[in-house]
């Protein structure tokens, strides 16, 4: 198996030392798009449609087990007019998901072996710091180093920009944070800064923030369409609506993606701990162990917050993803428990309220 040029498209020796272990006539190939059931694949040479082998198909469990954009893949190709058979996915450094917020507990996929999130906000009205803060909980449960990049600088004087970057950088000790305009280009060294070759990045950020026009600034050409967001609430359009995976001329790897609407439903874990060490670490000197932080003797947390230590979003945000994680981690039967009490409730409330 020839694999010396796919370097140039990320290859190295984790997935050189799994392939090695496989016999047949199965050859790596990236995955460059998705589109249902169909995948694009791409060696140095040349790029060919893919689909899931009968047996793959058989052998996958669950979504997580599906080819996502940046997944390498081992395909047999057949000939030039039929599609190349998908055998396996090679382990991944690392996986991009969302959990879907349906009743089975499912997860999306964003992309796979990304090494670096480009976590993206314009300053013109989309700025938030606890959305960032959901985001980087997004990467640190993935196990891929995040950069806040702050988009539109053109559209806010200096002093509020380095003052919402000091803001960011200051979420996650060490967190890298740029602004940058697509539009006058001030910046984009610094981002170009953030680039290496074969290294894949993956851009993420609320619709319309600039992500594919990130893209094609860095590129130097338009690769990906970009349309004007809504006037009345600067919102975006939903232009980008599938994950690929594009080449820059410099050699890195870049992944747009579509905006996202919202980014429940997260895990807690590595991410939530990582992101916010500062409340975890106050939170083991609780007077008990199994403090809710919400109105205990001798809780630390509380304490921090009535002395300015915490600020009150980041707190408040830190609640909120504790109570989603706890819903999320239910079983379904669990959620159907609690739903049907928290019914069953309400319609006892409803008749004493009418007895009275
Ligand atoms: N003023 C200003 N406008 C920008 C900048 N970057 C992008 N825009 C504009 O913002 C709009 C949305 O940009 P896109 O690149 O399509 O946004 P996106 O993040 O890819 O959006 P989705 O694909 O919908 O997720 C376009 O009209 C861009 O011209 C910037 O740095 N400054
Ligand atoms: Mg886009
Ligand atoms: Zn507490």
């Amino acid at each position: 198996m020839d694999t010396m040029n796919l370097q140039n498209l990320g290859w190295d020796p984790w997935f050189a030392q799994q392939a090695a272990l496989e016999q047949g006539p199965a050859v790596p190939a990236r995955v460059t798009a998705v589109h249902k059931e169909i995948w694009l694949l791409k060696t140095e040479d040349q790029e060919f449609l893919g689909e899931a082998s009968g047996r793959f198909l058989f052998n996958a469990l669950s979504a997580l087990d599906m080819p996502a954009v940046g997944d390498w893949v081992l395909a047999r190709v057949s000939g030039p007019d039929s599609p190349a058979l998908i055998e396996k996915v090679l382990a991944r450094k690392s996986l991009l998901t969302r959990r879907t917020s349906g009743k089975k507990r499912d997860f999306q996929l964003i992309a796979a072996n990304v090494d670096t999130a480009f976590i993206i906000q314009s300053l013109d009205g989309n700025f938030n710091l606890r959305r960032l803060e959901r985001y980087l909980v997004m990467a640190a449960e993935a196990k891929i180093r995040p950069v806040a990049l702050f988009s539109k600088c053109d559209l806010m004087p200096e002093a509020e920009r380095l003052e919402k970057l000091a803001q960011a950088a200051a979420l996650v000790p060490g967190l890298s944070a740029a602004c940058f305009s697509n539009h006058t280009g001030e910046g984009l060294p610094a981002v170009r800064e953030f680039l290496a070759p074969a290294q894949t990045y993956c851009l993420l950020g609320s619709s319309g923030v600039g992500k594919s026009s990130l893209l094609n600034s860095l590129a130097q050409e338009d690769m990906q369409k970009t349309l004007p967001v809504r006037e009345a609430d600067s919102k975006g359009r939903h232009v980008t609506t599938a994950r690929e995976l594009f080449v820059l001329p410099g050699g890195a790897l870049m992944i747009d993606t579509p905006g996202m609407r919202e980014l429940g439903n997260m895990g807690w874990d590595d991410g939530v701990a990582g992101v916010f060490s500062d409340i975890e670490t106050l939170a083991a000197r609780c007077r008990y162990a199994d403090c809710s932080h919400t109105a205990e003797e001798g809780c630390a947390v509380l304490a921090a917050v009535a002395a300015d230590g915490i600020p009150a979003g980041r707190y408040e945000n830190y609640m909120k993803m504790r109570r989603e994680f706890s819903y999320q981690d239910m079983t379904l039967y669990e959620k159907r428990v609690k739903d049907k009490k928290f019914g069953k409730m309400v319609k006892e409330v409803m008749k004493v309220k009418k007895g009275r």
